[in-house]
This record gives C-alpha cells, structure tokens and sequence, in this order.
C-alpha cells in the first residue's frame, strides 16, 4: 500500500496544496537540529524531503533518525544515487532524470539500488524528473553530466512530462536545481501540470512565499523549498 502516494493523490483531488523542505545533510549544521525541527514543526510544510546532489550516506540516516524522532512528517529520500539511502525514511522519490540522456540516472542507479531497496520498508514513489535550464549551471547538472530542457521551449517539456506519465511515472518533478538563479516559468508549470493527470512537484531557485503561492496557483501541487529554509529557518515566519 502506497500510503504517502495516496495522501498526495487524496491531496490533488481537493486541491489542497503540498509543501516540502528538502534538507541536506551536508548543509546542516547537526549541533543545531533541535531548532531546526522546531522551527519545521511551526511552518506549513507536509513533506519531509532528505538529499542532495552529493551527499555522505552516514550523515543521511544521522539526519533521518534524528528527524523520525521528532517529527511527524513523512520523510522522502531525494537521492542522486543509491550510497544516499536510508532505509530509515519512510519512502524515496524513485527519480529517473529524463531531460536528460544519460543511462546511469536513467535506469544505471535505480538497478543498482534494488537491494537495499528490497531489504528496506521504504515506499517507492516512481518520478519522472525534468532538469529545466535556469540561468546558470546547477550540481544536477553537473553530477548528471546532462544538460537541462529550454525554459522557453513549453511544448518538449509538456511532451517529456507525458512520455514520464505513459511510461508509469507516478509524479512529475520540474527541477530548475537547488540555488537555481531562475525558478521553473510559472507558464511552464501551467502548460505541463494541464498535460499530465498525475501530480506535479516544482522545486528550485524558489526563494519567497509569494514564489511558492505563484507555483500553486500556476498548478504545482508540491512546492519544494531548500535553499531559502537552509539559509533563514525563519523563512516561513515572514507573511
Ligand atoms: C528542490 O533542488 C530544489 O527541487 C531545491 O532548490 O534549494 O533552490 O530551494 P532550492
């Protein structure tokens, strides 16, 4: 039973609206968690979201068991290969880059990460994910080694969204990559989240609340927020 997936399907029928901080253990600053969950625990968000682009695998179950303890949220692994799960979070975007053409983070990694996953309880959420060219070069980029879609071309990522759909991607991801100087085009989240019937995440370079309630009403129906959190724990204090 998909229980997270479902919460987010039952979520999209009643158009309410999803959002994740995306922690990395690299970034945080572990003599500081107690804070920091409690300041997650006062903002509005649903999701947990645990990863990054390079990220040691030790510091990850440090930081997911620590989280477990002390808040409710499901936890998700955002991982960019499979040394970066832990099988003490409750699931893991199962995330297949296809803007991009490299078969490692097309299929390579996700071979290579059934073991632990068949050992694990972790729900595997399939994602279609969608790298989207945002001014500059991105570590999704650069790890992956792929180059991003054209944020001004609508209709090949519309169709690249659909193909995720077609092939029994569960979600959609439209990623403009942490720090992004650019967010995802509010125009593209509304051309493709039209096209796809599954549930679309938009995450990256989005940096105020006024940004994450445009991504809502341009059709996201998960946010994603790491920068702007890891940066100011206050971020959600601000109206
Ligand atoms: C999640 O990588 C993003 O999709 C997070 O990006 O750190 O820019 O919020 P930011």
């Amino acid at each position: 039973m998909q229980k997270i997936y479902q919460d987010i399907l039952v979520a999209k029928a009643q158009d309410k609206k999803l959002l994740a901080i995306l922690l990395d253990p690299d970034k945080i600053e572990m003599d500081n968690l107690t804070l920091l969950f409690e300041k997650i625990k006062s903002s509005p968000a649903t999701h947990i979201f645990v990863g990054g682009s390079i990220v040691k695998s030790n510091k990850i179950d440090e930081l997911v068991l620590f989280l477990k303890e002390r808040v409710s949220l499901p936890i998700l692994l955002f991982p960019g290969n499979p040394s970066q799960i832990s099988t003490f979070a409750d699931g893991i975007l199962f995330l297949s880059l296809l803007s991009g053409r490299n078969p490692d983070y097309l299929i390579e990694h996700h071979v290579n990460a059934v073991p632990i996953l068949k050992k694990s309880n972790l729900e595997v959420i399939s994602t279609g994910y969608l790298l989207i060219e945002s001014g500059g070069q991105t570590a999704v980029e650069r790890v992956s080694q792929t180059k991003p879609l054209d944020r001004n071309k609508h209709e090949i990522v519309c169709q690249t969204a659909k193909a995720g759909e077609f092939l029994g991607n569960k979600l959609i991801y439209l990623e403009a990559g942490s720090g992004a100087q650019l967010a995802v085009p509010l125009e593209m989240i509304t051309a493709v989240s039209k096209e796809i019937s599954i549930p679309l995440i938009v995450g990256g370079g989005i940096r105020s609340q006024e940004a994450i309630q445009d991504a809502f009403n341009a059709g996201a129906d998960l946010v994603v927020i790491g920068n702007a959190f890891e940066n100011d724990s206050n971020f959600f204090n601000y109206s």
